[in-house]
């Protein structure tokens, strides 16, 4: 393992540098942006810095890493702990915004109705200007209001209009706008839904599937989901990767593999996902990497469904990985095209690259899958966290 650290100005300018250097298979560790401190920061630009890895131990894929872990990965969710590692420990740009105290996120809401209420006001204003008898009432307009906030999320309008529609049906016309906005709050917590992860509690091992287009950040989120199990539950773990397609693919594992003190295994047939059934039989978690398919080609689709079909149902678990920046309507084939083979639970990735949190909820409504994990940055394993439908909901009423 070499590991290996390159400032520039950008984050593509020192990718470049860092894969001049290690070669084209090099990954990502960590990005930060480094300020300059004192009497240099009115004389010197920020620089960005990122750590790349690259994996130089030879190719022998059948090969199994017991020795110590290289980084030892650290707890993100107690930050009261620090980790020894090689790496930095200024994890955290782009952080996806969930660390508000509830007083914080209660001061938004306040903000919001705030808001709300200056907008009722004004809209009332001119209505009486312009001499335009309304009928609708106060609470009509906030449901209006709630409903426009929904939309600039990028709710879907079928969804948005559901549920105003049963609010309008629950509350009584004089409604306030905090009963109405507390309303809305609760019936999008509730339809988000509980978040689901790995269950260990029933039979071991448990093969952990993840699928879902190219690039969506499939195999990086396995290796954050399989450093939060290890540090958390010392889960057992092994890696096996079906995505032959691409060297750089079974590479990437492999370097999480050893960084994490995990063994890593490629599959080529449904021979040998049943050969290391028996392997890692004694094995908690067992994560079954997968290439990214296209979803039109029928082939490649009945590949994922021999794969995801040779193991029993009661020792797997399936998780389809979504980028919330791809389009709504082709998050919409994707969910039909896998929904065809399998059922699913949700993660969707990239949540630091948008601010409109609108597809996670259309897609749990569309599909009814359980939703699982947000991820919300390119660190290993930082940059994840198991879907907060409190948090989620909050997003979706702010403007
Ligand atoms: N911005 C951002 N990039 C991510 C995230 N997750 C993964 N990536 C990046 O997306 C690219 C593709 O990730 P990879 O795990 O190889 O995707 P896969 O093809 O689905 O296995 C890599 O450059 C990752 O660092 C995320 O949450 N946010
Ligand atoms: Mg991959």
């Amino acid at each position: 393992m070499n590991i290996k650290k390159f400032q520039a100005n950008t984050e593509t300018e020192a990718m470049i540098l860092a894969k001049e250097e290690m070669g084209k298979d090099a990954i990502v560790m960590n990005i930060k942006t480094i300020s300059p401190k004192g009497i240099y920061k009115f004389f010197r630009k920020p620089v960005v810095e990122i750590t790349a890895a690259v994996d130089d131990t030879p190719v022998e894929l059948k090969e199994v890493s017991q020795s110590e872990p290289l980084i030892k990965p650290r707890k993100i969710l107690n930050p009261d702990i620090i980790y020894d590692d090689p790496i930095d420990t200024e994890f955290g740009i782009n952080r996806f915004d969930n660390s508000e105290e509830p007083s914080a996120i209660e001061q938004k809401l306040n903000n919001l109705q705030t808001l709300l209420e200056k907008q009722l006001i004004a809209k009332e204003a001119e209505e009486v200007n312009s001499q335009k008898v309304s009928e609708k009432n106060n609470s009509f307009s906030c449901i209006q209001l709630i409903y426009n906030q929904l939309i600039n999320n990028e709710v879907d309008e079928v969804y948005a209009n559901q549920i105003m529609s049963e609010i309008d049906g629950t509350l009584k016309r004089d409604a306030s706008i905090d009963k109405i906005l507390a309303s809305v709050y609760q019936k999008i917590v509730l339809k988000l839904g509980q978040a689901k992860s790995i269950d260990l509690s029933s039979k071991h091992p448990k093969f952990v599937f993840f699928i879902g287009p190219t690039g969506v950040g499939k195999t990086t989120t396995i290796a954050k989901i399989a450093s939060l199990y290890k540090i958390e539950k010392n889960a057992k773990i092994a890696f096996l990767t079906a995505d032959t397609y691409r060297i750089a693919a079974v590479d990437q594992l492999r370097t999480y593999a050893n960084i994490l003190g995990m063994p890593v295994d490629v599959i080529y047939t449904v021979e040998d996902m049943k050969k290391a059934q028996d392997t890692y039989k004694d094995y908690d978690i067992v994560f079954v990497d997968t290439a990214g398919r296209s979803h039109r080609n029928l082939e490649q689709r009945d590949d994922i469904e021999k794969l995801l079909n040779s193991v029993p149902d009661g020792n797997k678990e399936i998780y389809l990985v979504l980028s919330i920046t791809t389009k709504y309507k082709d998050l919409i084939k994707m969910t039909e095209v896998y929904s065809d083979i399998t059922k699913y639970n949700l993660i969707f990735t990239k949540l630091d690259e948008t601010c409109s949190l609108g597809n996670i909820f259309n897609i749990r409504m569309l599909t009814n899958a359980p939703l699982s994990y947000v991820t919300y940055g390119q660190n290993v394993p930082d940059d994840i966290e198991k879907i907060d439908a409190q948090s989620i909901a909050k997003k979706l009423l702010r403007g």
